[in-house]
Formats: C-alpha cells, structure tokens, sequence
C-alpha cells in the first residue's frame, strides 16, 4: 500500500499552527495511516530556490515545500490565478486581466513541481491535487511517467460552457483535466457544466456509469460537496459561548473573505432595502460584517474594499443614531473559537455570494447554533451550499428586495419553525461533515483502475520514465 499525498499551492503550516479546520483536519487520519506527505509552496520566496522539495516531519505525516522565486511566484500566483482562472471560474470575466506572462508562469510552475514530485513518488502512492493553481499537473506528471493514480478537486465553482472559453487557453486547460484519474466538483450544478466542457471541447461522451469517455479511456468523475468538522465546530461554540453575554440586540452576521464573487455591497444593499421599508427595526437590529483582506496586491480587490467602506459609512449615516450602529465593520480574521461564538450569538447568518463552489461559513452558522433556540440561515442560491441546505432561506443576492424580506421572515421566525428548519439542516451536515468528504473521494480514487503502459503508449513522443513502484 503506497502514501496519500496531498498536493495544494498552500500546505499546512510546518509547526501544526494552522491545523485548525478545514482540510488538514480532513486528511490527517488518511495522512497519518500511511506515512502521508503533503506538498505546497514554501510560504516565503527566494531568489536561489532549492532544486529538491524541502522536507519537514510532523509526527503524523511529512510536509514537502517547493520554493519559488518571488516574481515567478506573483505571475503564478496573483496572475495566472488570481486575475485570470479567479474572475473566470466565478463567471467574472470582465476582470480577467490577460498577460502572456502569467500563463507561461503558471505553466512553468506546474511543470517544475511536476519534475520535483516525479522523483519523489512511485507507482503505488496516490495523488490528490487539489484545486485552479495546479490544473495541469496530471498532465505533466504523467508526460513524465508518473504512474499513480492522480484525482483533482476543484474548490471553486467550474462554470458554464460559454464562460470556461472566456479562458485564453480553455481548449488546453480542459484537455489538461481530463488527464486525471478522477476529477471532482462541488455540486451538480458543476458537474453538469464539466460534462458538457467535456463533451463539446474534448468530443467527450458520458457513459452509463456516469464516467466519461474522453479518447479512448475513462475518466472518473464526480460531485463531493466540501463541509466542516462539525462537531468540532459545535463543540467551540458551546464552550466558548460559556461565558459571554449575548449581544444587546439581535445580531445579523456576516463572515467572508473580502472577495468581490461573496457579493458583499450586494448583502449591505439589501439590509439598507430592509432598513428603508422596516422602520419598526431600527434601533432593534445590528449587521456585524468580518471580513479579512485578501489578495490585497490585486486591483480588484482593492476596489471591493473601497466600495464595501463606503457603503457601511453610507448606512450608518442614513440610518444611525448616536446610541446605534446599522453596521459594525471588522476588516480582519479573527480565532476560529471567536467566529463559532458570534455564529452561535447571532439570530441571522447571511452568506449571499454572487457564486460560490460551496461556502464553508454556511455549514459553520449551521454547526454553531444552539438546537434549542437557533438562528436562521439567510443562503444565496449560488452557494455551491445551497444544493445541500434547502432549509435555510434561499435568496438571490442580485436582489436586494428578496435580502430584504428574508431578513425579516428570519427575524421574525417563530421558534418552533427555526428548530425544525435547524434539525433538518444540522442532521444533513453531521452525516455529511468532513471527513466523509475526504473518504468518499479518496475511496473512489482508490478504486479508480489504475493506468497501464497502454495509456502510456498514447504519448509516445514524450520520454517516458515510467516508475514500476
Ligand atoms: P473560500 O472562498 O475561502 O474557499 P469559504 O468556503 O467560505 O470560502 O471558506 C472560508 C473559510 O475562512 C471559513 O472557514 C471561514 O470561517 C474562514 N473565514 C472567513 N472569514 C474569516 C475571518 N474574518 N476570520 C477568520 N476566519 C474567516 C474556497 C471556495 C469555497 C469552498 C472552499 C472549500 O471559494 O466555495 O467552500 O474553498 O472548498
């Protein structure tokens, strides 16, 4: 039996200190299992990178860093990722920013980490790529002879046909997905987007086992929709929430990273809607929106932070009082056992992106609540979330009325139809939570037929340096 190993752009702190949440959690038993490694960029660049990975041991796997040089790293990574395959996967093509030189960066780091992995991995091990920094990877690890099975998860949402071509380089990129074993979305949603990518750009066909024939061999595919730890995430709203007082006034939250796909001025507009026709609210409600930057070195991120400052200003001054605030603003992260807190003091949680593969702050609001008394989720219907989550209010955030009346059914939700929306939502997500995620796909990666010197031969133009294991 070979490793697991997990190849992200990010990996896991070296130390442990960013082990909270999300996919660490997620992977650590598979890791640990069989002395798992895990691959990501060196956080910090350098202008003599080393020609190996870097390796450090943690006691229940290794953790393997590639290192980039800085400007390399920038056209990789804000570039190519960031200001192209971003805006594109969330349908804003009008923010693709198109440079020769982010696609040859994003190329020639894929391809570099390919040649580092390549020596490292052998035929049993199993790779799992995850997510639109490492598209090609298959592609290159295989053109060098790389015999594991190879799946992908793709995060972020893959979106229609018309809008993936909107990509420079789409025919090439969807080729490059369907070089893996298994490839896997969020939601239907996405899946049927991948199939008709598929089919239209690759003469793929969809067979009776729901795979797709794509020249002459199949490629797995599937939806795994993400969650949390949700009973780890329960457990810190419950104990932390010990001993803080609930807020002073009905709280609505709000919890993103400052992107423009979370649809934040959209969200603020709609509470002001919900202001302006609800005047027996003021005075009785509060919005707390945290949102940490991100990606600050790109421009349209600097223009949602503006935009989203000046319309809680705006709020605050149309509608505020010398003892109210409409809007508090927190434009930083805080402790994870902070967040569950507030989730589990607040009536309203609203995540109202624009478009989301699946959004994680969904399932936390939910996970946090106290069964006896929760609050109510308010979800965009372009939440990747929204497939799984049909009790929670299902709004489109392009319309601040709809924000508006869900804002006041939730505040006005009795309790009895809060329970029961919240027990419906909550037992979905604890039969679904994390770490069924990761062994459903690992499971069907692991039955995926591995790939023989056949499938080699269909590239013999390139050198193979097929490594039996
Ligand atoms: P993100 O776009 O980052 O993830 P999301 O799924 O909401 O979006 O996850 C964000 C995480 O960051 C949550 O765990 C949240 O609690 C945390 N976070 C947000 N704001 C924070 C703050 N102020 N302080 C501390 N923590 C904060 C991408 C895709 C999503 C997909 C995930 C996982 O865009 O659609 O759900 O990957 O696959």
């Amino acid at each position: 039996m070979g490793r697991l190993v997990i190849v992200s752009n990010r990996a896991p702190s070296v130390d442990g200190a960013n082990d909270s949440g999300g996919l660490v959690v997620a992977l650590k038993d598979a890791l640990a299992r069989n002395g798992g490694l895990w691959i990501g960029c060196a956080p910090e660049q350098t202008d003599t990178p080393a020609a190996s990975l870097v390796f450090h041991h943690r006691p229940e796997f290794d953790i393997a860093l590639f290192e980039l040089e800085p400007n390399l790293y920038r056209d990789y990574y804000l570039g190519y990722s960031n200001s192209v395959l971003w805006p594109a996967l969330h349908g804003r093509v009008d923010l693709i920013d198109v440079q020769p030189r982010y696609a040859k960066a994003y190329r020639k780091v894929v391809r570099r980490l390919a040649r580092l992995i390549a020596d490292e991995v052998s035929a049993d091990d199993m790779i799992w790529v995850h997510d639109y920094h490492l598209i090609p990877l298959a592609h290159e690890l295989k053109a060098l002879g790389v015999m594991s099975r190879i799946g992908f998860f793709l995060h972020v949402p893959l979106p229609d046909l018309q809008t993936f071509k909107a990509i420079p380089d789409w025919q090439d990129l969807a080729g490059c997905l369907a070089e893996y074993d298994l490839v896997g979305v969020q939601t239907q949603r996405d899946l049927g987007h991948m199939i008709n990518i598929f089919r239209h750009i690759l003469r793929g066909e969809l067979r009776a086992n729901g795979n797709m024939g794509i020249d002459g061999r199949e490629v797995v595919i599937g939806c795994f929709p993400i969650s949390i730890d949700v009973k780890g995430f329960r457990r810190l709203a419950e104990e932390g929430s010990v001993n803080v007082p609930p807020p002073a006034l009905p709280r609505l939250i709000g919890v993103d990273r400052l992107d423009y796909s979370k649809g934040l001025p959209q969200r603020l507009a709609g509470y002001e809607t919900f202001l302006s026709r609800y005047p027996g609210f003021h005075n009785k409600v509060g919005l707390l929106q945290i949102a940490p930057p991100t990606r600050d070195d790109v421009e349209a991120y600097r223009a949602i932070r503006s935009e989203l400052e000046q319309l809680a200003g705006r709020i605050n001054g149309r509608f505020g009082t010398v003892d109210w605030t409409p809007v508090q603003y927190i434009h930083r992260a805080l402790p994870r056992d902070e967040l569950a807190v507030l989730f589990r003091l607040s009536r309203v949680g609203l995540v109202t992106p624009l478009f989301d593969g699946m959004n994680l702050v969904a399932k936390e609001y939910v996970a946090a609540q106290d069964q006896n008394d929760p609050g109510v989720l308010v979800l965009s219907q372009f939440a990747g979330a929204a497939e799984e989550m049909s009790q929670a209010l299902i709004v489109n955030p392009h319309d601040p009325q709809d924000v508006a009346e869900a804002i006041r059914t939730a505040l006005e939700m009795p309790l009895g139809e809060r329970v029961e929306r919240h027990r419906a939502l909550y037992a979905h997500l604890d039969k679904h939570d994390i770490a069924h995620w990761s062994s459903t796909f690992l499971k069907r990666l692991g039955s995926v037929e591995k790939i023989g010197p056949e499938w080699l031969a269909l590239f013999p133009e390139l050198q193979m340096r097929a490594k039996a294991g």
